[in-house]
C-alpha cells in the first residue's frame, strides 16, 4: 500500500486556519517530543516537515493531506517551550485552543508524549481538556528506542493509570510502531479497519 502525505496548508494565526470538509487528526505535544520527525516517518520521507534539535521549530499549524484515506493529520506547534516570551507562548496556546474547539471535522488528537520523561503536568492538562470537549484522544510514546524495555512498560502503565488506554509506542528514527499508528489514525479519521500494512518501511 503506497499512503502519501501532502502539505496543503501553513496557518500562523487563527484568522489562517482554513476550514476543509474532510476529518482532521491533530498531532499536539511538547515542543521537542518528535512530532515532525514523527510526521516525516509516517510519511516515509526525510524532508517534509521540519525537524531540529532546536525546540519550538515549527511555530505554525501544518495540514497535510493523507491519501489515498482522504483526511488531514495536522502538525501543530509545540507547546511548554521554556524559552519562548510570555507573548509567544500565548500566541500559540490561542492557536492551539481555537484549533482545537472550532474544528468541526476534527475526529482525534494523537497526543504525543516523551518516552524518557514521567507523565508531565502539561501534559496530563491537555488529555484532560480533549477529553472534556470529547476528543478522542490516541496517546502516543516518542522516542521508544531512547528508552530500555522496562522503561516503556513503566511508561505505559503509567499513561494507562491516567488516560484509561494504553499509548501507543513509536520510533521515529527506527520506523518502529508506525503501522499500528497509521491504522489507529485512519481509524480515528475514518472508521476504516484496516488489517495489515499502510505502508511499506
Ligand atoms: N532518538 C530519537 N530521536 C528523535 C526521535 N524523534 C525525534 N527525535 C529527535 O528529537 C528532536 C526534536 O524532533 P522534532 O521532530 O523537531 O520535534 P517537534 O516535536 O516537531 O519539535 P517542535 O517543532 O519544536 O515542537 C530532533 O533532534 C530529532 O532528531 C526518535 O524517534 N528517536
Ligand atoms: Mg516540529
Amino acid at each position: 500500500m503506497r499512503t502519501t502525505l501532502e502539505l496543503v496548508k501553513t496557518a500562523y494565526t487563527t484568522e489562517q486556519l482554513p476550514s476543509f470538509d474532510l476529518p482532521q487528526i491533530a498531532m499536539a505535544g511538547r515542543s521537542n517530543v518528535g512530532k515532525s520527525s514523527l510526521l516525516n516517518a509516517l510519511a516515509g520521507r526525510k524532508s517534509l516537515a521540519k525537524v531540529s534539535a532546536n525546540p519550538g521549530k515549527t511555530r505554525s499549524v501544518n495540514f497535510y493531506l493523507v491519501e489515498p484515506w482522504q483526511f488531514y493529520l495536522i502538525d501543530l506547534p509545540g507547546y511548554g517551550y521554556a524559552r519562548a516570551s510570555h507573548e509567544e507562548r500565548r500566541q500559540w496556546a490561542r492557536v492551539l485552543e481555537t484549533y482545537l474547539s472550532h474544528t468541526k471535522e476534527l475526529r482525534g488528537l494523537a497526543l504525543l508524549l516523551d518516552c524518557r520523561l514521567t507523565p508531565q503536568k502539561i501534559d496530563r492538562e491537555l488529555a484532560v481538556y480533549a477529553m472534556n470537549i470529547n476528543l478522542p484522544v490516541i496517546p502516543v510514546l516518542t522516542k521508544a528506542d531512547k528508552c530500555k524495555q522496562k522503561e516503556r512498560q513503566t511508561r505505559q502503565n503509567e499513561w494507562r493509570d491516567i488516560l484509561g488506554q494504553t499509548p501507543l509506542l513509536v520510533s521515529a528514527q527506527r520506523k518502529s510502531g508506525l503501522n499500528k499508528l497509521w491504522r489507529a489514525l485512519i481509524l480515528c479519521a475514518t472508521g476504516k479497519v484496516v488489517e495489515g500494512e499502510v505502508m511499506e518501511y
